[in-house]
């Protein structure tokens, strides 16, 4: 490994020993970029690595709402602005009760790469509150949504930082969020948030991005294996936003999801997840917070147990749609145990670096969610082009740039790989990919 890299990665686990899951991103991405920087001695007297790691600001506020009853609860809220050097910050809102400043910048830290993976301008940023969205009526949620924009409205814009959704903030979260920055600001500035709701500048296709855009570069790969989707059977967890988008469109290509999980139990849907009422009963589920899926598994007929699926055989692909570190060492054995050929990330950093060296040695293709995953965030940058120029496109047209973006980050990320000699390694090639734009772009902006 390059002494300059190593350096930094030691010296941000010593200081954020305290930030895992940051530390973790940190090395996964750095460790990947060594031969960019043996390149690159220049990098090293401008300090590129400390600072690309070093969020360029991160806002840390308090949140305080009244539920139903009129009693008054205090979050903590997050907004980090991690890097802007290829365009306004941009990523999403996670509320979820875990959420800390570590998981908050590691997100961030991953967005940053991602976006410019995506090709458009846009930078890296994430936020998020640690508060419990399950439960809560719509007026709390409402309460609680205006609450987080108060804080936050004066550091945001559609040219300085651009929100969305992830975990607990969908569609009617950036309702609510949108409405209170309009009330705040005075402006019809509707590119300041993305995942709105169409009446009021949204995108089509937006809500199935990050789920297709995932099927459109698993073609990819099966492509490159000399095979296709059709018949394919697909194990995911989660059962969100994400994992629907890719039950639907693995469905229209002629795939199934066979397997899907909650954070306590999963189902086995032999005939797939693939008609209409299925996906549509999939979606409602999520809306309800309803983390019991015995209900589905009796409506449909099917098969609920407890726990995880890890090591079942009777499908081609594994695809992780739903929290960081849901597959550690002892997961990653049970893939390979099984056989299973194709494991593709979809939600941010599913893979402990660990479990992913293991499925790495023992043959498993691996595909990265920052790439993989990138198709949600690429079609955000789509809706703000159509706010700012007051315009919208059809679904035909948003679905076939969503596409060419995922051909190409499979393919900038493959070129990526391939200039450094590192053959068939997709993770490496999309870190290179990434950093290489936003490595650059600072360079030239000069030391700060
Ligand atoms: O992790 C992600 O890329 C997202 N949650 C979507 C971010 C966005 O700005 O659409």
């Amino acid at each position: 490994m390059n002494e300059y890299v190593q350096e930094v990665i030691d010296s941000a686990r010593a200081k954020y020993s305290n930030q895992p899951e940051f530390v973790q991103s940190v090395q996964e991405v750095l460790g990947s970029i060594s031969p960019v920087i043996d390149a690159h001695p220049e990098y090293r007297k401008v300090d590129l690595l400390n600072r690309i790691i070093e969020p360029e600001r991160l806002f840390k506020f308090r949140v305080v709402w009244t539920d139903d009853n009129g009693q008054a609860h205090t979050n903590v809220g997050y907004r980090c602005q991690f890097n802007g050097a290829i365009g306004p910050y941009k990523g999403g809102l996670r509320f979820q009760k875990n959420v800390n400043e570590s998981i908050i910048k590691f997100l961030g830290f991953e967005q940053t790469f991602k976006n410019s993976l995506t090709g458009l301008p846009i930078g890296g940023g994430k936020g998020g509150a640690d508060f419990d969205p399950t439960g809560k009526s719509d007026a709390e949620m409402m309460r609680f949504c205006q609450s987080y924009m108060t804080a936050l409205y004066r550091y945001i814009g559609p040219d300085i930082d651009v929100p969305a959704g992830d975990m607990g903030v969908g569609g009617k979260e950036i309702g609510y969020l949108f409405g209170q920055y309009r009330r705040l600001k005075g402006v019809w500035e509707n590119g300041v948030l993305t995942g709105k709701g169409l009446s009021y500048g949204g995108s089509l296709i937006r809500p199935e991005a990050t789920g297709y855009g995932a099927i459109y570069y698993l073609n990819e790969v099966l492509r490159q294996q000399g095979d296709t989707i059709r018949g394919k059977k697909i194990a995911v967890t989660g059962f969100g936003n994400v994992a629907w988008g890719v039950m639907k469109k693995a469905s229209q290509l002629g795939g199934k999801v066979t397997y899907m999980s909650s954070p306590t139990c999963y189902i086995h849907d032999e005939e797939g997840i693939v008609t209409d009422e299925k996906l549509n009963y999939v979606l409602d589920l999520r809306r309800r917070n309803q983390i019991d899926l015995t209900e589905y598994a009796e409506k449909f007929g099917c098969e609920c147990h407890q726990g995880k699926f890890w090591g079942v055989k009777d499908v081609d692909i594994y695809m992780p749609c739903a929290t960081q570190n849901e597959v550690g060492i002892e997961e990653a054995k049970k893939i390979v145990e099984a056989g299973v050929r194709y494991y593709i990330e979809v939600s941010n950093m599913p893979t402990t670096n660990e479990a992913i060296d293991y499925l790495r040695q023992n043959g498993v293709i691996i595909a990265p969610s920052k790439a993989v995953n990138a198709g949600g965030v690429g079609v955000s940058a789509l809706e703000m082009s159509q706010n700012s120029e007051r315009l919208v496109w059809t679904e035909d047209e948003v679905d076939q740039r969503l596409q060419h973006m995922m051909v190409n980050i499979y393919r900038s990320s493959l070129e990526a790989a391939q200039e450094y000699g590192l053959g068939y390694d997709l993770i490496a090639g999309a870190n290179i990919a990434g950093f290489k734009k936003v490595a650059t772009a600072m360079y030239e902006q000069g030391i700060f």
